[in-house]
């Protein structure tokens, strides 16, 4: 089964929409294996973004990321990277689909609320980043119906 890092960034957060944005994932079928508040350092917001570096929205990337706490979570289900991705909606709000959590809570893309992987290397890179590289899964009994 695949398993993504996704966060809810600081405006999510702040905006008191955890909650909201977190019932998007569950009640698709994704499973939270991990989660956790974290303040973010420069160090880690540096690592994360670090495929951005040099680009202009860079500098203003790492000062909204460390703005303030973000909630990071893995989650895990079939094609989690891809339905993460669209269940949160195209990166800009302003082009995002209705129903998306970034259609439905945002309007700019420097304030998007979530963060999805981007791929699977991508994947491997951000869980073990965020929260080393064992994690437990966890039975739920309710698979088999959300589960072929
Ligand atoms: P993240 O990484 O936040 O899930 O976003 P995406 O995967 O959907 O988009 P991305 O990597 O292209 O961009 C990372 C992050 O940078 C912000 N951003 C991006 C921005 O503020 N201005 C821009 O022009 C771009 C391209 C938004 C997301």
């Amino acid at each position: 089964m695949e398993r993504t890092f996704v966060m809810i960034k600081p405006d999510g957060v702040q905006r008191g929409l955890i909650g909201e944005i977190i019932t998007r994932f569950e009640r698709r079928g994704l499973k939270i294996i991990d989660m956790k508040f974290v303040h973010v350092s420069r160090e880690l917001a540096e690592k994360h973004y670090a495929v951005h570096k040099g680009r202009p929205f860079y500098d203003g990337l790492i000062e909204y990321i460390t703005s303030g706490p973000v909630l990071a979570m893995v989650l895990e289900g079939t094609n989690a990277i891809t339905v993460a991705r669209n269940t949160m909606g195209a990166t800009n709000p302003a082009d995002a689909a209705p129903g998306t959590i970034r259609a439905d809570f945002g309007i700019e893309i420097g304030r998007n609320l979530v963060h999805g992987s981007d791929g699977a290397e991508t994947a491997a890179f951000e869980i073990g980043l965020w929260f080393g590289d064992e994690i437990p899964g966890w039975e739920r009994d309710v698979d088999r119906w959300i589960f072929e």
